[in-house]
Formats: structure tokens, C-alpha cells, sequence
């Protein structure tokens, strides 16, 4: 009798761990990704638990999800990482019975997506942006001259311009698969190359323009630009106009401008995900599911000034973000976008020792 007890009561605590886990959901987003009541929204929605967790680097990221257990059901890694923590085995297959809002999806950037992720089998797309320059419109020109146009990665990479700036602030994304290609593509080199001496270029022009940075962060920039404490900042479009609504909301005289410099820059897309083990495959689904919905996705960008990829979810988007240039780039711009290829593991090991070099100069 007493066996059967300890054994009922064993599977009694099973029974309810499991429940518990079924009724939890472990989501890994980037900082400042996310609008102020989605996650409200889902649980109200669903009844599921969610604990919301955030990074700021892919590399990051894609340490967890190469080592494995990280304990996440979804995460939001960019196109290109994803490409290559698909081929670790990292992602479990979508299973799109579950996900009726795909129908919602544009087409041609679903298609964009699959260069990464054939047939999109594993990942949907979560938001989706360019990486240029932020920067204080008053305290620029206060150093370049009023007449100076801010148009190009000279504002960072000529050492004659981006040294005046130097006293004000200047910050570059810790990111180095983002920052090698675009000083690259500055000299006139294919930011996609692999080859050794073109990296060596691009780590070469960043080691040059070193002394005139501040620091190499990938969050902090965009409270730091709206409070006007950093003036000039290669960073994400969605977190540079976030500074601007900031320094807006605050009314300090900040001004906040963001380019896509005329030289071209990156177009990134990032991607939900769900992990090979995942603790709840269900939820998540849901979950992503839901982050689909036209409405929950036009109040993320809302919040958040990241274009999307839910065709559905346009017409409910601000009008003064739809026809924002530095968000939904014009066809001009467009034709000067890259979109990054993955790097073979012996390529990433060089922009590894590149970029130590860069941020230490040794
Ligand atoms: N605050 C959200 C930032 C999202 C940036 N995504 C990474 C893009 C990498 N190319």
C-alpha cells in the first residue's frame, strides 16, 4: 500500500511538472524587439506563462543554441546565423498545420528567407531592417559645417571626418560579421568576399578609424544617442528611430537622423525559430502563430519601427512609418543592399581574430 502511495504520488508530481511545463513558454528575443503588451496579450490569449529573455548579439545567441539545453522554445536569430545553426541541427521543422497565419506572410520576402532556409521549413519571419548610421543632426553640424550632407560611410569611416566627431561620440555595433563587410564595401570591395586580404582590409580601415571611437556596443547606443550622449552611431534602423521617438518623447533638443548611406548597406532579415529541444514545441508554435496575427504584428512595428514580413499587417501600420524611407527603403536604396552570406567556419574563425584585433588593436 505504501509502494502504491510513493508511486501515485511520484506520478502525481510528474503529471503536474508536465502541465506546468505545457503551460510555459521560453521566448529569446532581441532587446527592444517587442511591443509593451504582446506578451500580456498572449497569455491572456492562451493561458500560457511566458518568460522573455534578451540578447543583443548573434553570436550570442548562437552559442546557446550550439551548445544545446538552452531551455528556449523560440528564438530570433538573423537569416544568415539561422542558415548555418540549421545545418548544426539546431532548429526543429515547422510543423505549419499549427501556423495558419503564414497566410499572412509576403510572399517575395518569404522567398528572400528561403535562400537561408529552403521552403522556409524551420523559421518565419519576425522583423526585418538595415544596418547604417544614426546620428544627432545639431551636434554634427555643429562640427562638419551646416552645409555638410550626411549621405555616406564617410561620417565613420574617413578618418579626416569621423575624428572631428570624435569628441561627441562615436559608437560602432559589436558585431563583427556587420562591421567588417561594411567598411569593406566602403574600398570598394565585395562586402561578401571571403577572401583573406579583403577581410584583412576591412579589419585594417576599422583598426585606422579605432582611436576615434567610443565603444563597440550593440544596445547601448540607442538611449545614449536620444539623450544626446553619443553623436554618431552605426546601428539597426528599427533601434536608431527608437532613439529618435525617445529624444521626441523627452523633448531635449535632441534631433535624431538615420541613413542608409549611399554606398549601400546590410538588409538583414531575423527569424523565429523554434530550438531541436525545445522544453514546449506546442507553445511555441502557438506562439509564433500568433505573433503572425496582421494586428499583433503592425503593433510590434508600431512600437518598435522594424518593417516586418506580414503583408496583412501594412494597412494597419502608421502611415508615417510605412513611408518612412530609412525603414521601408525606396527602390533606389534597395538596389544598394546586400544581404550577407553565411560564413564557413574557417572564415568566421578569421573575422573572429580580426575583429580582436579591431576592438583591442592587438
Ligand atoms: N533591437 C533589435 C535589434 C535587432 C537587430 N537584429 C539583428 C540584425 C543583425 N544583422
Amino acid at each position: 500500500m505504501k509502494k502504491l502511495l510513493i508511486l501515485s504520488v511520484a506520478l502525481g508530481s510528474l503529471s503536474s511538472a508536465a502541465a506546468a511545463q505545457n503551460n510555459e513558454l521560453h521566448v529569446y528575443n532581441w532587446s527592444d524587439y517587442i511591443a509593451e503588451d504582446t506578451i500580456a496579450k498572449f497569455e491572456a490569449e492562451t493561458g500560457i506563462k511566458v518568460t522573455y529573455d534578451v540578447y543583443d548579439s548573434n553570436e550570442v545567441l548562437e552559442a546557446k543554441m550550439l551548445t544545446g539545453n538552452s531551455g528556449y522554445d523560440v528564438v530570433v536569430p538573423t537569416s544568415d546565423f539561422l542558415q548555418r545553426q540549421i545545418a548544426a541541427g539546431a532548429y526543429m521543422k515547422l510543423d505549419k498545420s499549427k501556423l495558419p497565419n503564414l497566410v499572412n506572410m509576403d510572399p517575395d520576402l518569404m522567398a528572400n528567407a528561403a535562400a537561408y532556409d529552403p521552403g522556409n521549413e524551420h523559421a518565419v519571419i519576425y522583423m526585418w531592417g538595415t544596418t547604417g548610421i544614426g546620428y544627432d543632426v545639431n551636434a554634427v553640424a555643429e562640427r562638419l559645417g551646416a552645409d555638410y550632407v550626411v549621405d555616406s560611410w564617410d561620417l565613420v569611416f574617413n578618418p579626416d571626418v569621423v575624428s572631428k566627431l570624435a569628441d561627441c561620440g562615436v559608437t560602432f555595433l559589436n558585431a563583427p560579421t556587420e562591421m567588417i563587410p561594411a567598411a569593406m564595401n566602403y574600398l570598394g570591395l565585395d562586402p561578401n568576399s571571403t577572401n583573406k586580404d579583403d577581410l584583412e582590409k576591412g579589419a585594417a580601415l576599422l583598426e585606422k578609424v579605432r582611436p576615434h571611437i567610443r565603444y563597440f556596443h550593440s544596445s547601448q547606443y540607442i538611449n545614449d544617442l536620444a539623450n544626446g550622449d553619443v553623436c554618431v552611431s552605426v546601428g539597426w534602423s528599427g533601434d536608431v528611430f527608437q532613439a529618435q521617438a525617445r529624444a521626441d518623447e523627452a523633448d531635449n533638443g535632441v534631433e535624431v537622423g538615420y541613413i542608409i548611406p549611399k554606398e549601400g548597406a546590410l538588409q538583414w532579415f531575423d527569424m523565429m525559430a523554434i530550438p531541436v529541444d525545445a522544453p514546449n514545441p506546442d507553445a511555441a508554435h502557438k506562439f509564433i502563430n500568433f505573433i503572425m496575427d496582421p494586428q499583433i504584428t503592425a503593433d510590434i512595428t508600431n512600437y518598435v519601427w522594424y518593417a516586418n514580413g506580414n503583408a496583412a499587417s501594412l494597412p494597419l501600420v502608421d502611415e508615417e512609418i510605412t513611408s518612412n524611407p530609412g525603414i521601408f527603403p525606396t527602390e533606389e536604396a534597395k538596389a544598394h543592399l546586400w544581404a550577407s552570406k553565411v560564413y564557413d567556419a574557417r572564415t568566421d574563425r578569421l573575422i573572429t581574430r580580426l575583429w580582436t584585433r579591431v576592438k583591442t588593436g592587438q
